[in-house]
């Protein structure tokens, strides 16, 4: 608890005067004060509880039952479906969503294409291609890195109006990618996009096992902490 006296030193120090002076820091608090972490735990379908202006959530669920404007598919180069959260959000998106996936002629890695979501609750999708793990020396951290600004880029485009976004754990299941490493990367791309843009509400990473879970929680809690240094 302050005290009187405590309150008047911290106040009157001159040293809170001086950053409130410096308008450059002044922006930076109230950055940071507005990109909030909110962290969820079990499989939430209700995003109108989590909505704070951008924000970083953590869930535990099924990407495909995300009430979300736009989910991200995990896909692969030649995006007609596979198995994992691909697979998922085929089967609940129906078969027209590959009918339409067919016209987009692949996608690289790294990159991200857009789709509808037919019947899934999301209205789009972003299919991106994540890279396979093969040791780390093959550029993976920046083809990941790269998966979520290409992401990030299509939803923040006037058309689609998206402002709400599920991330499935891209590249840490069949494709191999380490995944507290993997965490680390989705949450710094994340944050540097929303510090630098306000078209996104609501950025939910979705993770299907507790693991990953905590693996992704705690590279956003840690991103969170370094950001109040
Ligand atoms: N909701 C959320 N996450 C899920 C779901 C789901 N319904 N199902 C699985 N996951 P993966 P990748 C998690 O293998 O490593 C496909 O065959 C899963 O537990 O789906 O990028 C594609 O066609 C893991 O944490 O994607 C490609 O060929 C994460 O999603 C290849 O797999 C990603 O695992 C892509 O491999």
């Amino acid at each position: 608890m302050l005290t009187d006296h405590v309150r008047q030193e911290c106040f009157s120090s001159g040293h809170l005067a001086k950053i409130i002076d410096n308008k450059d820091i002044l922006a930076s608090v109230k950055r940071i004060a507005a990109i909030k972490t909110d962290i969820v735990m079990g499989n939430t379908n209700n995003y109108d509880k989590l909505k704070m202006n951008n924000s970083i959530a953590v869930i535990q669920g099924d990407i495909t039952q995300q009430k979300v404007d736009a989910i991200v598919n995990a896909a692969n180069n030649s995006l007609l479906g596979g198995g994992g959260v691909d697979g998922a959000i085929h089967k609940a998106a129906g078969s027209e969503l590959l009918k339409e996936c067919r016209k987009l002629n692949g996608c690289a890695t790294g990159e991200a294409k857009i789709t509808k979501g037919y019947n899934l609750p999301a209205k789009w999708v972003i299919h991106t291609v994540g890279p396979i793990w093969y040791g780390g020396s093959q550029g993976e951290d920046e083809s990941l890195a790269s998966c979520y600004r290409s992401c990030l880029e299509i939803a923040q485009q006037q058309q689609y109006q998206i402002k709400a976004i599920a991330f499935s754990a891209i590249s840490t299941g069949v494709y191999g990618f380490p995944v507290e490493r993997a965490a680390r990367i989705a949450a710094r791309e994340i944050q540097r996009f929303l510090e630098s843009n306000n078209s996104l509400e609501q950025v939910i990473l979705v993770c299907f096992s507790k693991s990953s879970y905590d693996s992704y929680l705690s590279a956003v809690n840690q991103m969170s902490e370094r950001q109040l240094d």
